[in-house]
């Protein structure tokens, strides 16, 4: 395995492979299979433009060509790709798996400190890239490309059109279609070896660099498409950037070019675009994050997008961050589709509802794992096993989640235990039949003066008030108790007022014990997000925190 990576040990590989979890195929031969047995289907639409499985997988070659040719790419390069929901991130990420260079995902979202990170800690050779939402990525791009030390790297312009305009440092993507195709630049990498890097969520600090074998990623890949019971009539929409490990591979575009459906690109996740897209591409399946989700929920509900034909949606999948009961109830009656919960992170375990869950346990849990072998520890603060139904940490490991993070030796002590599994910093506790409920991350439980508040349950009463959209409670510094509940809400627009008196009664009235009632509450518009679009809790306690440190100014 690549230098800096943990490799699984050799009895569990040899156990992962024995059970015919890892198959030895790679990422590069997916779309080549897929070509061979789906060749005239669309894979992808994207705005006005339809790629079929060949055509695909013929621009994936071109590229491939191009990109070992004229920028000299080599197996074992990495190259950060950051790119918003177009067809050309199926093409670079094809192109690069091909010969074997390395994609280290990064979001649109990010930003200069961590670009330059992933291209300092990877020596990335390249950065594929094309400006999006009102960004000039390509010119981050190339401030990052100059002030780097070391070799120059690339910085490719995948913009459609921008070989007609081109930036001066870059290259056009277009530019670098090879007319033929030279079988030469093909490699066959080790399914075994890292295939590409995806990256942390990174609540504090810098992402972190998740490396990913082609054997285990293909498994979680397999295992979700059937799972989801995909085939080559589903239509998958991502409200979600795609080169995120949720829109990826939980079943995501992996899962869906592997069973010969098409992916449809959302540019943005808004409720105009997708709602839109659902109808007039026949979408069957769409994932989100809550906030997307409630987005839409709302709209629909509102009769914004009224008139629009949702019929053919069969399930929205939700995930990323918990999605409150009392939202994942509105699902089946507001949008007419199965709701699945989905839970999973970059580094590994992936949970999911299943379609032939009951509704309680749909709404209500965070689904279960993916495969038999993923196994599953919660523990207490002190180290011991909690009781069965007992909140505790959630620690795994399993066929497809990772020994380490690459080339962290300090971190990974930490983050793994010396037996391999991997400390998730998330609060579950299992129900009876093995599913599992998030109850936050080990960090967001506010500690009232020694009493403890999951601020997903509080969160979860909250949303049950009609005139609120979404709620977030954080923790507050406060002299006394230490922390302190601070609850954020969003009004729901047309709702009626929303005063603190108001929300306070109404949880008093629900039976809510007075120490879970929040301390503050904060009426907002809207909440800052994550790379993703998922609820910046970091954010949102430093808002407080600085608000409460400038009472002054705030009077
Ligand atoms: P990331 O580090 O970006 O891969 O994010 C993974 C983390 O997102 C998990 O460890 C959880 O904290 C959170 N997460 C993902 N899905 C869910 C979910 N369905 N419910 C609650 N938390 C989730
Ligand atoms: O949040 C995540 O990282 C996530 C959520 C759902 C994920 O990585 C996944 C599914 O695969």
């Amino acid at each position: 395995m690549r230098h800096g990576c943990t490799p699984w040990p050799e009895e569990f590989a040899d156990r992962y492979r024995a059970a015919g979890y890892w198959t030895g195929r790679t990422l590069g031969g997916l779309l080549r299979d897929g070509a061979d047995r789906f060749a005239d289907r669309t894979a992808v639409v994207s705005g006005d433009r339809r790629w079929t499985y060949a055509e695909l997988d013929g621009r994936a070659d071109r590229l491939a060509t191009g990109l070992a040719r004229r920028l000299d790419l080599a197996p074992g390069d990495p190259v950060v790709v950051q790119l918003p929901n177009t067809a050309e991130v199926l093409e670079v990420v094809f192109a690069l798996f091909r010969i074997g260079a390395l994609p280290v995902y990064a979001l649109p979202a990010h930003r200069s400190a961590e670009v330059s990170h992933l291209v300092a800690a990877t020596g990335a050779r390249a950065l594929v890239t094309a400006s999006a939402a009102g960004f000039d990525h390509v010119g981050m791009a190339l401030r990052v490309a100059e002030e780097a030390g070391g070799p120059r790297s690339h910085v490719v312009d995948a913009a459609p059109g921008a070989a007609d305009a081109p930036r001066e440092g870059a290259v056009a993507l277009e530019a670098l279609r090879s007319d033929t195709v030279d079988p030469g630049v093909f490699t066959a990498p080790d399914p075994a070896d890292v295939a590409f890097f995806q990256l942390s969520g990174g609540t504090t600090g810098l992402p972190k660099l998740i490396p990913r074998t082609h054997d285990d990623y293909l498994y979680s890949v397999r295992a979700s498409a059937d799972i989801c019971e995909l085939g080559p009539d589903t239509v998958y929409l991502s409200a979600l950037p795609v080169v995120h490990n949720f829109p990826m591979s939980s079943p995501g575009f992996l899962g869906v070019l592997y069973a010969g459906g098409s992916v449809v690109m959302a540019p943005d996740p808004s409720p105009a675009t997708c709602l839109g897209l659902i109808e007039s591409e026949g979408v069957t399946l769409a994932a989100a994050v809550p906030p997307v989700a409630l987005l839409w929920l709302d709209a629909v509900e509102r009769g914004a997008e009224s008139g629009r034909d949702l019929s053919s949606l069969r399930m929205l999948q939700v995930g990323g961050a918990k999605f409150a009961p009392e939202a994942a109830r509105r699902v089946a009656p507001v949008l007419g589709c199965r709701l699945q919960q989905v839970f999973g992170m970059a580094e590994g375990l992936v949970n999911y509802t299943r379609p032939e869950d009951d509704e309680a346990t749909v709404t209500g849990t965070q689904g279960r794992p993916i495969s038999p072998d993923d196994e599953i520890r919660i523990v207490r603060p002190d180290g011991t096993e909690a009781d069965p139904g007992e909140p505790g940490e959630l620690l795994t490991r399993g066929p497809y989640t990772i020994r380490g993070y690459y080339d962290a030796p300090v971190h990974n002590a930490r983050a793994f235990t010396p037996d391999g599994f991997y400390r998730t910093g998330d609060v579950v506790r299992l129900t009876p039949t093995g599913h599992l409920v998030v109850e936050g991350r080990v960090k967001d439980q506010i500690n009232r003066g020694g009493e403890k508040i999951a601020p997903d349950e509080v969160e979860d009463h909250i949303l049950a008030h009609p005139d609120v959209h979404d709620a977030a409670v954080v923790a507050m510094p406060d002299a006394y108790l230490g922390e302190r509940a601070c609850a954020y809400v969003i009004p729901r627009e047309g709702g009626g007022a929303l005063t603190r008196p108001v929300l306070l009664r109404f949880l008093r009235e629900r039976g809510l014990a007075s120490y879970k009632i929040p301390d503050r509450v904060e009426v907002v518009p809207e909440f800052p997000a994550t790379g993703v679009g998922k609820v910046s809790r970091r954010d949102l306690r430093a808002a407080i925190a600085d608000a409460l440190a400038r009472p002054a100014e705030r009077a």
